[in-house]
């Protein structure tokens, strides 16, 4: 243990730590077209999370969490998703760049005791994205108990020389906080907190106080945030059980070259890469806060510091490769080729004063065009700005990076551009939204539609 822990975020029960296994990749075949098909069934189940905790959950296959899905770009993939769960969900992919009627938002409901079947061709970078389910209204309670899992993409084309070796060195992290009454899980906080649940027990790949056996010199490590609310911060703890072997880390999103830090932020709720040398040492997180923000930070989570993960190294590690001086290519979208800027406010569980309704359409953008979006963050409160369908670049970010969702402090705006590209449907929506479930919940979202040029957005009914 090396992060501080105030006692009330001290772990319950017995802290012996359990071992903390990727999840399974999930099994696909090649069906007669040629499409890599895979089978996903939510469903309910009891899980055992370690610690004494075996509560009432939710998985995709198994009990809690869902297998790893992993296609390679241009590949064409169809997910028979079956709904044996007793009320209707939906399984977006975050991430994707897909067709909105494949995007699996509130648009595209699963009832119960039916399959929907999306299908689309990889058409983006290699990327570790995750899916989840979206129904609007219910996506905190579905997510909480137990509904993700994560999706890699790989791309053949441009390999970057990192550990590959799905489960030894190339590790998947599912970052969850959860909030234990007895040994069910507490639902009931939401209100108290005012972004949704904030759990007080870590739990990594569905297990409590997790370690991870590292038999190589460089892991790379797949952390994906897939908590309801909690931002973090990580980092490495350094002075390890093995003298001398404090950790180099760096480099968590696709970017040009390898980039070296101490921390990193994934309060944005999706994934990012990592890879660090491992040789018995913890990772940590924790928020920095400043005097004067302390009443806020503390609210939402901000003074807390949780061990998250502990890698234990072994007495002989396998040497790997070094650490690649280049990843992969990168093209910046400069604003200058903007033809739309627009502005988004975010307050009150609203956007631009509205709170969503399956019934507007907020934004028309034009297929093959590059916009602007301006995000003002006008609560006190924190917020995660998430987008469907492309990724995005923050403009006047230190780093280069493709992202899907960008933390959004309180009172700052946050500017992003993407180009909409492939996919027009004028009639089918993505999705704009605070991916602090809670708040999208509460209706802090808004509808997109993309049109070919000339073309009007004209919602199906439903
Ligand atoms: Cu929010």
């Amino acid at each position: 243990m090396v992060a501080e822990q105030r006692h009330r975020h001290r772990r319950r029960g017995s802290t012996s730590p359990t071992g903390s296994p990727s999840p399974p990749l999930a099994p696909s075949h090649l069906d007669a077209q040629g499409r890599r098909v895979f089978e996903l069934t939510a469903k309910s189940g009891r899980h055992d999370f370690g610690s004494g905790h075996a509560a009432d959950t939710w998985g995709f296959d198994g009990d809690y969490l869902g297998p790893t899905l992993r296609a390679a770009k241009g590949e064409q993939v169809l997910v028979n998703v079956h709904n044996s769960l007793g009320e209707t969900t939906t399984v977006h992919w975050h991430g994707m760049h897909l067709p909105a009627a494949m995007d699996g938002g509130p648009h595209q409901p699963i009832a119960p005791g039916t399959t929907w079947s999306p299908t689309w061709t990889i058409k983006q970078p290699a990327a570790t994205l995750w899916y989840h389910p979206h129904p609007h209204g219910d996506t905190a309670q579905h997510v909480y108990r137990g509904l993700a899992g994560m999706f890699i993409l790989d791309d053949p084309a441009a390999p970057v020389a990192l550990p590959d070796e799905y489960g030894v060195d190339d590790i998947p992290v599912i970052v969850q906080d959860r909030a234990f009454d007895g040994d069910s899980l507490d639902e009931g906080r939401s209100l108290l907190a005012g972004t949704g649940i904030l759990g007080d027990t870590i739990v990594v790949n569905g297990t409590v106080a997790p370690f991870l056996d590292v038999t190589t010199s460089l892991v790379r490590l797949r952390v994906l945030n897939a908590s309801n609310a909690r931002p973090f911060n990580f980092r490495f703890a350094t002075g390890g059980s093995s003298p001398g072997s404090a950790p180099t880390a760096g480099c968590w999103r696709p970017r040009s070259r390898p980039h070296t830090c101490s921390s990193r932020r994934v309060s944005e709720r999706r994934s990012s890469s990592g890879y660090g040398r491992a040789i018995g040492w913890c990772c940590a997180a924790r928020r920095s806060t400043s005097a004067a923000t302390w009443c806020r930070t503390a609210w939402f989570g901000g003074e807390d510091r949780f061990d998250v993960l502990e890698l234990r190294g072994a007495a002989q590690l396998r040497a790997s490769a070094g650490v690649p001086a280049g990843l992969v290519e990168i093209e910046r979208l400069p604003p200058s080729s903007a033809v739309t800027s627009r502005d988004f406010s975010l307050t009150s569980e609203t956007i631009n004063g509205s709170a969503m309704s399956m019934e507007r359409v907020d934004v028309t953008a034009t297929l093959g065009t590059v916009e602007v979006w301006s995000i003002t963050n006008q609560d006190g409160a924190p917020h995660d700005f998430h987008l469907h369908d492309v990724q995005f670049q923050v403009l006047g970010a230190k780093v280069l990076a493709w992202k899907d969702t960008v933390f959004v402090p309180a009172g700052d705006t946050v500017r992003i551009i993407m180009r909409f590209a492939d996919y027009a449907d004028p009639g089918v929506p993505y999705m704009f939204h605070c991916h602090l479930l809670y708040h999208e919940d509460q209706g802090m979202m808004g509808q997109f539609v993309v049109v070919r040029p000339g073309e009007q957005a004209s919602l199906h009914r439903h």
